[in-house]
């Protein structure tokens, strides 16, 4: 396998301007006519000026090629397993307005196509999926971002009766039958595009539709979502999050949508959540449908974000797009702070995003940047480019595009990202392009900022304060560490609070951490401060407080602040942040066993204040109740006991469920009676209600956490049990099973878990996302025989590996049930290892994804580590292996 370089680019000698294709779709054989216009391009300077177009030898079989309609015999191209190359000498010299067209004909078999890259055949409909590199397993053509051309005519010719719907981007300019049994449509795209924005769908499809009508144009564009036909009642959730996506973005950003027509399609096999391709894009069902009996609060608020995503990424993205591919994160990261910005406004609550999004960057991407898969948002190198859509490139690239936005202000980011589009429009670009266009609409130099983009790791902030009475001043000195080693601009928000008032005496300001060690200074203070740093998570990195210099006991010190922030902070973030660094110190505590009387005060303290609130911001509530996750947890451990760290925060979860055992269960019950008494069955889904869920199911979770004794089972289970029976919806449902699957004891007790699965499992009545469900909560109980139940599942008549949703909701699913498949004996990571080996087979962007599952042995002590690096190798020696998993292997090995 070849590793690609980010220096290594070049650009392109030769560009095709303008595409027409034919797709004449036949079960068993595609056949792909595609006519590419070539104009000169830019001599790379290495004396290679030949024209390459990408195609996947594995894929295409190619019929017939023509230059000029001249046939082209064998021996005038050369056709490799990765491509095939036209010698410049056969084509117009470069530098000249010539145009060369070139013909090719090939032969593909999406029927076999099991990798869903490429075209291929999901359920009874085909579609594409081309980001990043699919397009190569269609036609030749040079497959890389950098090439914008107008695809002026897709043809699309399939069965009149099977395939009734066909779709192709952009506006459909003709369709007509050819005899009885076949018909066609024909599809123009006026917007130059690269190739992985390319897509096609063909099915028996049925669709909801709406209008909207753009400002300040005036432009009506229809709006229609597809899918297969049992699943078109659960489509308006999706039309409705476009709807007010396209109106988000022209009031936030004054951008208009530019076609006649927005189509979605939904997809039942997908590696990703959705794709953007232009005017068509496709999801993956679990992004798009949704009915309060299916789908979650979480699954609603997901699909919102989703559609919003994916229509955001038409200008960043599509209009303006990646020069090559280490650029992903110019789009990805920008789109992903889009996405969050559009739900915060929607949720009317930035806290509540913020706690989410923060939780997920630290869950996912802090342990990535500290495994072997680490990289910069703007990688440096890779094999396979699939491997690199991760949580860096997205989450971490949209806290540095929002850190743009902290540092230049909502006029000035807005400012940049209109000299952005005014300068890119219709261009493949580079982040330096975007850090220039943010730099000059402002004046200001982003010069050291610009180090984000090329550094990996997540960087540790370590601050130490001191208050001076005399000159009535406050010290703030930090300092910073990262793996470059030239220090970071940082964009530190801190506010201040009076010791002893508790009032805020300084609001947020942001201060620019520049330096290696830096002092700010904060005057005109009649008393002791004490301050809130970070707050709103304004930069990715580790804050600590630096135990230099302090008299006595140090951490007693920092938790009396957390303690006070916990109460009192303004910063919605900052208060829940202090909270969780209490529980955080707690569980550590407790799994080292030591005395942690101080802590459990505060931590008390802390929760009975929280439950006692009598506030509607029911999901902040819910999240300051709730204990930092394992996942989280194990980022602050150098080395990771799975075991100790589930024990530890369980008994932590434990003592605080029986503490407050009499008010928790009252709120639970005030909540139970509050939302029986809205007057409709129908599930609400504004944010007070989600908010009630919410908060009830957290605290059903405390109350089912007790359960040492038959009578504690007992009452627990049938909690837990009559709430899934209640469950007007799949939110308080999922819950209530969840609290179930990890019931184990007397017989009653397992009889009420078995027949809740047995009724979860009937009342999906085959419907793949609640099957998906019904498999994930067996996958994450708590049971110590969950890993056989899961092997046991795995040959249950609904699993498959090839279909992507089920595997994840298996055997992911199980990867990320730490205690359980981190398990002394290391069966946990042998079963993980055969199922890898198995999906490799089938789909290398699954497999690679799943084996990431094993990379980080490092973490896990001597002998887990040992058991996980002994599967590493074995995987290493499959024959075959694909690129994407070999990288991904050998990263994990190194
Ligand atoms: N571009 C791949 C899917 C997404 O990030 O929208
Ligand atoms: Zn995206």
């Amino acid at each position: 396998p070849k590793e690609i370089l980010r220096t290594s680019y070049r650009p392109l000698p030769y560009r095709v301007e303008n595409v027409e294709m034919n797709f004449d779709i036949r079960e068993g054989e595609t056949i792909v006519e595609s006519t590419l216009t070539v104009v000169g391009g830019v001599d790379g300077g290495d004396g290679n000026n030949d024209l390459l177009l990408d195609g996947e030898s594995d894929a295409l079989t190619l019929l017939s090629i023509s230059l000029n309609s001249k046939p082209l015999s064998s021996s005038e191209y050369k056709l490799t397993p990765d491509g095939l190359v036209i010698p410049s000498s056969l084509l117009p010299p470069i530098g000249s307005k010539q145009q060369a067209t070139i013909v090719t004909k090939v032969k593909i078999c999406p029927e076999e196509n099991t990798q869903l890259s490429g075209l291929y055949k999901s359920g009874t409909m085909y579609c594409t999926q081309c980001e990043a590199m699919g397009f190569r397993r269609i036609t030749y053509y040079p497959d890389r971002p950098d090439n914008m051309a107008v695809f002026s005519s897709v043809r699309i010719e399939a069965s009149k009766k099977d395939y009734p719907v066909l779709l192709g981007n952009g506006n459909r300019i003709e369709d007509g039958s050819i005899g009885d049994d076949r018909h066609y449509a024909i599809w123009s795209d006026p917007y130059p595009k690269p190739s992985y924005l390319f897509c096609i769908v063909a099915g028996n499809l049925s669709s909801i539709s709406s209008s909207y009508t753009t400002k300040p144009s005036g432009r009506k564009v229809h709006l229609e979502i597809f899918s297969e036909p049992e699943n078109v009642s659960k489509l308006q959730h999706a039309m409705d999050s476009l709807i007010k996506s396209m109106k988000w973005d022209e009031d936030t950003f004054g951008l208009e949508y530019d076609l006649e027509m927005y189509n979605i399609v939904a997809v039942n096999d997908f590696n990703m959540g959705a794709m953007e391709n232009k005017g068509l894009n496709v999801f993956n069902t679990a992004y798009v449908l949704a009915d309060p009996k299916s789908a979650t609060d979480t699954d609603y608020e997901r699909i919102e974000s989703v559609i919003g995503h994916e229509y955001f990424h038409n200008w960043t993205g599509n209009r303006v797009t990646c020069r090559d591919w280490f650029q992903l994160t110019l789009k990805e990261g920008l789109t992903v702070y889009r996405d969050q910005e559009f739900s915060a406004d929607m949720m009317q609550s930035a806290s509540v995003k913020r706690i989410e999004d923060v939780s997920a960057l630290r869950a996912r991407q802090f342990a990535e940047d500290a495994g072997p898969m680490s990289h910069p948002i703007r990688p440096e190198s890779y094999i396979s480019m699939d491997n690199f859509y991760t949580a860096t490139v997205y989450s971490k690239g949209a806290e540095v595009v929002r850190m743009y936005r902290t540092l230049l202000g909502k006029e000035g980011f807005r400012k940049g990202m209109d000299l952005y589009f005014k300068r890119h429009d219709g261009n493949a670009v580079t982040c330096d392009d975007f850090l220039a266009a943010m730099a000059d609409a402002n004046g200001v130099d982003l010069s050291q900022f610009s180090r984000w983009y090329s550094t990996s790791g997540t960087p540790t902030v370590t601050y130490d304060s001191k208050y001076e009475g005399e000159s009535k001043t406050f010290y703030l000195t930090f300092s910073q560490e990262s793996n470059n080693p030239d220090p970071l601009h940082i964009p530190v928000s801190v506010g201040l609070l009076d010791k002893v008032s508790g009032e805020e005496v300084s609001p947020t300001q942001v201060l620019n951490l520049k330096e290696k060690v830096q002092t700010f200074q904060f005057t005109g203070l009649d008393g002791d401060v004490v301050p809130s740093v970070l707050r709103g998570f304004s930069a990715p990195v580790k804050l600590v407080r630096s135990t230099k210099g302090s008299v006595g006991d140090a951490s007693a010190d920092e938790e009396k602040n957390w303690a006070f922030l916990a109460a009192r902070d303004t910063d919605g973030f900052n208060r829940w942040e202090a909270g969780q660094k209490l529980m955080t110190s707690l569980i550590f505590q407790t799994m080292r066993q030591e005395e942690s009387l101080r802590t459990l005060e505060y931590v008390f303290e802390a929760f009975g204040r929280t439950l006692g609130m009598d506030s509607v911001d029911y999901s902040i509530q819910a999240y300051a109740l709730s204990l930092p996750p394992e996942s989280t947890l194990a980022e602050e451990l150098d080395v990771v006991d799975p075991v100790a760290l589930h024990a530890a925060r369980g008994n932590v979860k434990k003592t605080i469920a029986r503490k407050f055992y009499s008010e928790i269960r009252a709120k639970y019950d005030e909540l139970t009676v509050a939302m029986q008494s809205i007057n409709t069955s129908d599930i609400q889904l504004d944010a007070v209600s989600i908010g009630q869920r919410r908060l009830r199911n957290v605290l059903l979770d405390y109350l089912c956490c007790i359960k040492d004794t038959c009578e504690e089972r007992e009452v627990a289970s049938k909690l837990a049990f009559s709430q899934f029976q209640a469950a007007n919806g799949m939110t308080d449902k999922y819950s209530a099973l969840s609290c179930l699957v990890s019931m184990d004891g007397e017989q009653d007790v397992v009889s009420r878990r078995e027949g809740a699965l047995q009724k979860f499992y009937d009342d999906a009545a085959g419907d793949p996302l609640v099957l998906n469900k019904w498999f994930s909560a067996q996958a994450l109980a708590d049971l110590p025989d969950v890993l056989d139940r899961v092997k046991t599942l795995v040959d249950h008549p609904d699993f498959t590996l090839s279909n992507p949703n089920r595997c994840r909701s298996l055997v992911s699913a199980f990867s990320m049930n730490a205690a359980h498949f981190h398990a002394q004996d290391g069966e946990g990571y042998r079963f993980l290892a055969r199922m890898v080996a198995e999906v490799d087979k089938l789909n290398p962007q699954m497999s690679s994804r799943m084996g990431g599952g094993l990379i980080q042995w490092r973490r896990y002590g001597k002998e887990r580590g040992a058991l996980m690096k002994g599967e590493l190798e074995k995987l290493s020696k499959l024959k075959p292996i694909s690129n994407d998993l070999f990288e991904v292997v050998s990263r994990g090995l190194k």
